[in-house]
């Protein structure tokens, strides 16, 4: 059961073998071991192991029925109003993460402009050795730095109109990018409990992490969403804590804290959907999980992923969806 409406939904890998049949996807992500580049383009293999046992995958939606494309080896998918694009890109030379990752954001500048869907709302990036250096330069700092260098020259109000992001260290090789885009622009949302990335002060790179936040998003039909990046214990600037289970909390209240912000200027009640939490070490999500649902409630989508986070201090970092109550209600009918 899908709403009529853009949707993204978690569920098991075998059941996802189903939804490749459906005019409506957008594109699937799955996460696990190392695997070759998959011969379909409609599917995202990201080396990430799931902690806890399941087999899941993400899988997005559209409105309506699709249509896909493929351009300068991006993927992309679209319902009309919005654009799910995917790439994958092999990492010759471990040194040259900055040039690679312009050649990826300079694509996907170009097929969103000439598609007609110029304005990114949310970008995921995913690559190796995230904490490595190469060159006296960490792998996560020369992505920023070529992240920067282009989302800088292309966006014309670049500190108001940055999208939602997450950056994190995979098992496997490839720099790995999938994003959605609008022909209309969202909301850029900040908490007023952190420094905005872009703002973070030089002993974090030279070149700042060009992302927002949040990004919330009026889609048709009166479904909002709130697009929540990668959010980690920072206040201010600072990492909190040296131990999981406070760098949780601390990470629970910073994502509280954007819903909360994200509703002053939503017209619709905005609620967590789902999220996704990557963990560093390979904890065991069970205790997680409780903590999780005290907070946010039973109903929420939760996958738990292991991966490398950017600073190499913090151990968890989750990202999310929130959306309007008219989200929730879904319909009757298959897609
Ligand atoms: C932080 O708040 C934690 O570089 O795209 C979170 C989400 C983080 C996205 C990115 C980095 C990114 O700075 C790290």
């Amino acid at each position: 059961m899908l709403t009529d409406s853009l949707t993204v939904l978690f569920c098991d890998e075998t059941q996802s073998q189903e939804w490749l049949h459906s005019e409506r996807l957008l594109g699937l992500v799955r996460f696990g071991a190392p695997a070759p580049i998959s011969a379909d383009n409609r599917i995202c293999r990201l080396a990430l192991a799931e902690l806890g046992g399941a087999s899941t995958a993400e899988v997005w939606f559209g409105a309506r029925p699709v249509q896909t494309g493929m351009h300068d080896g991006i993927y992309h998918a679209s319902d009309g109003d919005v654009l799910f694009l995917q790439l994958a890109l092999p990492e010759a030379d471990p040194a040259a993460l900055q040039a690679l990752t312009e050649v990826a954001y300079r694509r996907l500048v170009i097929i969103t402009r000439g598609l007609g869907y110029p304005h990114l709302l949310r970008i995921w990036n995913y690559f190796p050795e995230i904490n490595q250096e190469y060159d006296g330069l960490e792998r996560y700092r020369a992505f920023c730095a070529g992240r920067h260098q282009v989302l800088a020259g292309a966006l014309r109000e670049f500190e108001s109109r940055l999208p939602a992001g997450s950056a994190l260290g995979a098992q496997g090789p490839g720099l790995h990018l999938y994003a959605l885009a609008a022909r209309e622009p969202g909301l850029q949302i900040e908490n007023p409990r952190q420094l905005s990335a872009f703002r973070y002060p030089p002993q974090y790179g030279r070149r700042s992490p060009s992302f927002s936040r949040a990004l919330l998003k009026n889609w048709s039909a009166g479904c909002q969403h709130l697009y929540i990046s990668g959010t980690a214990s920072i206040v201010g600037h600072a990492s909190q804590h040296q131990d999981l289970c406070s760098q949780l909390d601390e990470t629970l209240l910073n994502l509280e804290t954007l819903v909360a912000e994200a509703n002053r200027r939503a017209t619709a009640s905005l609620a967590m959907a789902l999220l996704k939490i990557y963990l560093r070490p390979k904890a065991d999500p069970t205790p997680l999980r409780a903590r999780i649902a005290e907070r946010f409630g039973a109903n929420l989508s939760l996958l738990f992923l292991q991966a490398d986070i950017c600073r190499p201090e913090l151990l968890v970092e989750i990202e999310g969806l929130a959306t309007s109550e008219a989200a929730h209600q879904s319909q009757d009918h298959a897609p």
